[in-house]
């Protein structure tokens, strides 16, 4: 005869101490413990969760089996045959929605991962807090030390920066408001910048102020209307104590132009009529971010490239443009040696946006960001470590298809004297002269390439074709036009050995007679 499981227990129980069901837990992983009078099944409500237990009932268990079900616990107890306990299934009281679970391993599991995943991640948030402020911290100051190197290494500075900026870099408000000036150090009292200008001049510094006067002026800045945005950043008109100023914010992805500018202008004394007239450089953290600010004139008929999108010019604008560009040109290219002295200067992005022009209608040269300089005496080229390349489209051969010797400053200028050729075309495309024909504004290779132009747009029109801008038979009609028509054929010559020097662009233009020339005179005196 066949007997199941639970007739074999049954028999057993009458004759030994029943066996019960353990959890593997308590028992040591047998399974199975032997009880002088009960066994018992359980649910414990414990702080991780809710764990059954089962096992053998002894005086001083802490589960007792006459205990009511309750809502933290409930047990029921057997003794009527071996592992009586095994399918026992207490309940506890409003229970009926807590799952029911006999995974002991994985309960105690709980607790453990718990305590170890908190602390860890929390350790994770703290060592990426922790980089995070580092990198910001590093950042800032590296971007403050050369800061200090590109504003300070001018002689005539007043002191070391302060550890905290001066004033209220916050302050500076957009759209008019006064600036928060009240803790500024450096006070510019009733001066006007001629004044400060004229005494920074005089006391040897680069071209600006003092780097604190520097930091006061810039702080006291009201920005006023936005005049000009693109890649570069963007150009506003300001106003400091009533005077206009231009203040170009610079994009952070430009921001290798306005280290450049800053340590151009603070080094090297670069006042002169016809280069952008340099006030100051001053960087401004706000929150998480920092601007870079260069404050320069304000001249209010805007850039040369909007000028003559504008306007038309006669044959002594036309003149007074170009003989005040290659003058510009000239201060920029030639060393000058002594106390008051300057390095030799090429532009690398000569261009009619660059160029502004004044009120009395000659020109000045700005944005120095990508200008490289040369000393005769140690033959160095300083190109600093602006990556950025000049404008495609005004790319001399030689760089488009990568034959300029980097080491070689000449060649650097005459990169410039063709871009400035291309910039004479522009000018006197809109000059009617005694023609009687004046075309539309257009940029150098309008007809050749598209708008930004790719570099190899570019090789291919300048380089493999070698196409030069038209120059219309109509201007042969016109003294001054012809003759301007030669000179900048003279630029644009494929070999830059073979072109003019800006010296010999500036003395050509210096023979060309004016049409009126009581009119210039008058202009000069503006
Ligand atoms: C965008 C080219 N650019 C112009 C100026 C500057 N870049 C600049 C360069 N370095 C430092 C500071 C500024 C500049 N602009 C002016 N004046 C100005 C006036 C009117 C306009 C533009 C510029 N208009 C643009 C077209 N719409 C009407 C107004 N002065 C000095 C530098």
């Amino acid at each position: 005869m066949e007997i199941n499981l639970w007739q074999e227990r049954a028999l057993n129980a009458t004759t030994e101490p029943v066996k019960c069901f353990c959890d593997p837990k308590t028992c040591d992983n047998i399974g199975w413990c032997l009880a002088a009078e009960q066994c018992y099944s359980a649910v414990v409500v414990e702080s991780y969760g809710l764990v059954a237990r089962a096992g053998c009932i002894s005086v001083d268990s802490p589960l007792q089996c006459n205990t009511p079900a309750s809502h933290n616990h409930a047990i029921l107890c057997c003794n009527t045959v071996n592992l009586c306990n095994e399918f026992l299934e207490p309940e506890l009281i409003g229970g009926n929605d807590i799952h029911f679970t006999n995974d002991d391993n994985q309960s105690n599991l709980t607790p453990i991962m718990m305590s170890i995943a908190i602390p860890a991640a929390t350790c994770v948030l703290v060592a990426l807090l922790l980089y995070l402020l580092f990198r910001f911290y590093k950042r800032h100051a590296w971007k403050a030390h050369k800061y200090e190197k590109a504003v300070s290494s001018g002689a005539g500075d007043t002191g070391t920066p302060p550890e905290k900026p001066l004033g209220n870099p916050l302050a500076v408000q957009y759209g008019g408001h006064q600036a928060d000036t009240s803790l500024s150090p450096v006070t510019a009292g009733d001066s006007t910048l001629q004044d400060l200008l004229g005494h920074s001049y005089s006391s040897g510094s680069g071209s600006g102020l003092p780097f604190l006067v520097q930091r006061t002026v810039s702080r006291q800045i009201n920005l006023i209307d936005r005049v000009g945005t693109g890649r570069y950043g963007e150009v506003w008109k300001g106003s400091w104590q009533g005077e206009m100023v231009a203040v170009k914010i610079f994009s952070s992805r430009d921001e290798q132009s306005w280290f450049r500018e800053t340590e151009i202008y603070n080094t090297v004394l670069l006042r002169h009529e016809n280069i952008l007239g340099f006030v100051a450089s001053d960087m401004i953290s706000r929150n998480s971010w920092t601007q870079m600010w260069l404050i320069t004139h304000y001249h209010e008929n805007g850039s040369l490239y909007d000028f003559l999108n504008t306007n038309t010019v006669n044959r002594d604008v036309m003149l007074r443009f170009a003989q005040s560009i290659a003058n510009g040109l000239v201060h920029l290219h030639v060393e000058i040696t002594g106390t008051q002295g300057k390095p030799a200067i090429a532009h690398r992005d000569l261009k009619t946006r660059n160029i502004l022009v004044k009120r009395n209608l000659s020109c000045c040269i700005g944005d120095l960001g990508l200008a490289v300089t040369h000393r005769r005496d140690t033959n160095h080229v300083d190109r600093g470590q602006n990556t950025k390349v000049g404008t495609k489209r005004y790319m001399a051969p030689e760089i488009l298809d990568d034959r300029l010797n980097v080491d070689s400053f000449e060649e650097f200028k005459q990169a410039d004297v063709y871009a400035m050729g291309l910039v004479f075309w522009e000018i006197a495309r809109r000059c009617q002269c005694s023609t009687g024909r004046v075309v539309e504004y257009q940029p150098p290779f309008f007809d050749q390439v598209q708008s930004d132009p790719s570099f190899e747009e570019m090789r291919k029109v300048v380089c493999v074709s070698k196409v030069r801008p038209h120059v219309p038979h109509y201007w042969t009609n016109d003294r001054v036009l012809s003759q301007m028509g030669r000179l900048m054929t003279e630029c644009w010559h494929e070999s830059g050995s073979a072109r003019l020097t800006s010296l010999r662009v500036k003395k050509s233009l210096q023979q060309i007679e004016p049409v009126c020339p009581e009119v210039k005179l008058k202009l000069d005196l503006i």
